[in-house]
C-alpha cells in the first residue's frame, strides 16, 4: 500500500458487501477491521446461538472479502491482546496501520454510537461516520415525518414508505388491489394439520465448528441450547433460506401469521430477521421478491402485502422510533411496573402450557415467532406488571436477532406500554380466550381456559381484570378500551372481588428469577 490506509471498521451487524463505508473504496487504499470483543458478547448474556451466529457470520464474511482481495485485520477474542471493547481495539488498529482516516458505518444501536461519536477527539485521524443506506428510512427523513404528528402511527408510516419505494402500488398513487393494509384477512387460527414445509437448515462447516467451540468455552453459563446450530452464516445460505421461504411458505404466511401451533416453531414465517439484521439479506430486495411472488400468481396479495409491511412498515418504523426517543426509552415505565421477571423465563418451567411452550422454542431455537413473543409472553409480562428493564433485558438476551433498536421498541413501547401509548394506542393486554382462539395450546394445558376464577382457571383471566383494574384510572379516558371498563363495572362485587384475589394469589406464587441469568 503506497500512501495510508483508510482504516474501515465493520461492526458484527454491518455484514454486507455493498455497505457505504465499502464503497468507493479500493482493495489497494483500505484495511477493513472487525473485532470479537468481550463487551459485545457480554453487555447483556446472549443466548449462545447468537454469539455463535455472529462470530461465525463475521469470520466467513472476512473470508470471503479476503477471497476478493481486501485486507481484513481480524481481531479474533482470543487474541491475547484483545482489549475487549470496539474503542480500544480501533485504538490498537491506528497503532498498527497508521491510518490517514477512518471511515465507518454508523451504529444501528445508541450504546455503540455513543461510543463511535468520540472517536474523532480520540483519534489523530480524521473520523467519518457514515449514515447507513440499508435502511430505507434516514433519521433526519423520519424526524421530518413525525414533526408535528400528535401521534406516530406506524400505518401513516407505512404508506410513505409504500409511494417512496413504489412497491405494490399502481402508477396512479393507489395501493394494488385498492387496500393499504390487508390486515384483517391475516388472523387464521390454526387449522387441523398445519404442516408447513421445513425451512433449511444449515450444517455447521469448519468455520462454525470452530466458533461452537470458542462458545462452548467462553459462554457455557449463556442462556440456551447451543447445538443444533443450524442458522445461515454466509449471504449464500442466506439467500438460500430466503429462496425457500418464496417457494414454499409465503402463500400461506399472511393467512397463518397469528397462528400457534405446540411444538411448532416456524409455521409460515420466514425465519429471516437473523440474516436481514446482520446485513447478509437486503431487506428491500426481499420485499421486490414477495411482490414479484404476487404478480406471478405464487402468492395472494393479503400474504404479499402482510410481509411487505413487516418490513417497510414495521421494522423500520421501529429503527426510526427508537432513534426518536433515545436514550429516554429505556427507563420508561409509565404503568410503574416493579415486579421482578420470573424464573420460569429462564427455565421454561411452568404448568402454563402456551408459555412453557414459547420459552422451549426460545430455548431451543434463540428464536420464537411474533405473536408467541407479543401475545403470549408479552402479553404475561404486561398483565402481570413486570418491570421494564428485566423484559428488556430477556429479550435482548434470547433472541438471535436481537439488537437494542429493534428489540427495545418491541417490548417497551409495543408489549409493556411503558411509553403511555407513543406507539400503540392501547395496551395489548388479552385474556385466555385469545390464546385459546389463536393456538393449540389450552386444549392440553392443567390450566382451564374457560375457568375464570379460583383454582385450575387458566391465569391470564384474572390477570386480565388484575391489570385493567390497576390501571383504571390511565386508561378509562382511552376511547379503544373505554368499553371494556363498563363491562367490568356490570360485574357484582362478589365477582370482581374473586377475579382481583385469584390474581393476586398466582402473582404470589411466582419465583423472582435469580442473579446472574441476564447479566454478570
Ligand atoms: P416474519 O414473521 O417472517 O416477518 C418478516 C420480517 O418482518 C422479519 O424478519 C422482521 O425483519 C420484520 N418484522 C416483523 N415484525 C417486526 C417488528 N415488530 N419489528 C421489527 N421488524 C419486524 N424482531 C427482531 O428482528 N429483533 C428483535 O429483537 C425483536 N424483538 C421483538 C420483541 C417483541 C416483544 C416483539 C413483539 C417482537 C419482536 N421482534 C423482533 C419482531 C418479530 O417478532 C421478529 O422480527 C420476527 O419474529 C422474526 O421472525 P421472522 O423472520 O420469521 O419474521
Ligand atoms: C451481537 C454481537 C456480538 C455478540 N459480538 C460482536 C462482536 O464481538 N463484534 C462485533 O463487531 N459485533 C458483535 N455483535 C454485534 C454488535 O453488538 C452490533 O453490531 C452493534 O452493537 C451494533 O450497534
Ligand atoms: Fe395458556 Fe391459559 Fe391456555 Fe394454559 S389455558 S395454555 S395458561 S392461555
Amino acid at each position: 500500500m503506497a500512501s495510508n490506509p483508510i482504516l474501515i471498521p465493520i461492526l458484527g451487524d454491518q455484514l454486507t458487501r455493498t455497505l457505504a463505508s465499502l464503497r468507493g473504496r479500493t482493495k489497494d487504499d483500505s484495511v477493513i477491521l472487525m473485532m470479537e470483543v468481550w463487551d459485545e458478547a457480554t453487555y447483556v448474556k446472549h443466548h449462545k446461538q447468537k454469539i455463535a451466529l455472529i462470530f461465525s457470520a463475521m469470520r466467513h464474511f472476512a473470508a470471503e472479502l479476503e477471497e476478493a482481495g481486501w485486507q481484513v485485520d481480524y481481531v479474533k477474542l482470543t487474541d491475547g491482546e484483545n482489549s475487549g471493547d470496539f474503542t480500544g481495539e480501533v485504538a490498537r488498529a491506528t497503532e498498527r496501520h497508521d491510518p490517514r482516516a477512518i471511515h465507518v458505518v454508523e451504529a444501528s444501536e445508541w450504546r455503540v454510537q455513543q461510543a463511535i461519536e468520540e472517536w474523532p477527539d480520540k483519534f489523530a485521524c480524521e473520523v467519518d461516520i457514515l449514515p447507513d443506506d440499508r435502511f430505507l428510512c434516514s433519521h433526519a427523513e423520519f424526524e421530518e415525518w413525525a414533526e408535528g404528528r400528535k401521534h406516530l402511527t406506524m400505518e401513516h408510516f407505512y404508506r410513505e414508505m409504500r409511494r417512496k419505494t413504489g412497491l405494490l402500488m399502481l402508477d396512479d398513487g393507489k395501493p394494488k388491489g385498492g387496500e393499504w393494509n390487508l390486515d384483517k384477512q391475516n388472523r387464521e387460527p390454526p387449522k387441523g394439520d398445519m404442516d408447513a414445509p421445513a425451512r433449511p437448515k444449515f450444517e455447521p462447516d469448519e468455520i462454525t465448528r470452530e466458533v461452537l467451540n470458542l462458545v462452548e468455552d467462553k459462554f457455557s453459563d449463556h442462556f440456551g441450547d447451543l447445538e443444533p446450530f443450524e442458522w445461515p452464516v454466509t449471504s449464500a445460505e442466506a439467500e438460500q433460506a430466503a429462496d425457500a421461504f418464496f417457494a414454499e411458505r409465503i402463500e400461506n404466511f399472511g393467512p397463518y401469521q397469528d397462528a400457534m401451533v405446540f411444538g411448532s416453531d416456524d409455521l409460515y414465517h420466514s425465519m429471516l430477521s437473523t440474516s436481514i439484521n446482520c446485513g447478509l439479506l437486503d431487506p428491500i430486495a426481499l420485499c421486490e421478491r414477495a411482490e414479484q411472488a404476487f404478480e406471478d400468481g405464487r402468492a395472494p396479495l393479503n400474504s404479499v402485502e402482510g410481509f411487505i409491511r413487516q418490513i417497510i412498515g414495521w421494522r423500520e418504523y421501529i429503527r426510526g422510533f427508537y432513534w426518536h426517543f433515545m436514550p429516554g426509552l429505556e427507563e420508561a415505565n409509565d404503568l410503574e411496573a416493579t415486579r421482578a421477571l420470573p424464573e420460569f423465563f429462564w427455565t421454561g418451567e411452568t404448568d402454563m402450557r402456551c408459555l412453557s411452550d414459547c420459552i422451549r422454542s426460545t430455548k431451543e431455537n434463540a428464536h420464537a415467532h411474533h405473536i408467541q413473543r407479543l401475545m403470549v409472553l408479552g402479553n404475561f409480562c404486561l398483565l402481570a406488571g413486570i418491570d421494564p428493564r428485566a423484559v428488556q433485558d430477556w429479550y435482548l438476551a434470547v433472541y438471535a436477532d436481537a439488537y437494542q433498536w429493534v428489540e427495545l421498541p418491541n417490548v417497551s413501547s409495543m408489549i409493556l406500554y411503558a411509553d403511555g401509548g407513543a406507539l400503540a394506542t392501547k395496551p395489548y393486554a388479552a385474556s385466555g380466550n385469545y390464546i385459546n382462539k389463536m393456538s393449540d395450546y389450552c386444549k392440553e394445558c392443567s390450566y382451564s381456559v374457560s375457568k375464570k376464577t379460583g383454582d385450575g382457571a387458566c391465569p391470564f383471566n384474572p390477570l386480565y381484570w388484575h391489570f385493567m383494574d390497576r390501571h383504571r384510572d390511565r386508561l378509562s379516558s382511552n376511547h379503544r378500551i373505554g368499553r371494556i371498563y363498563a363491562t367490568w363495572d356490570r360485574m357484582g362485587d362478589e365477582k370482581k372481588q374473586d377475579y382481583l384475589t385469584s390474581a393476586e394469589s398466582f402473582l404470589e406464587t411466582l419465583e423472582a428469577a435469580s442473579d446472574g441469568w441476564a447479566r454478570d
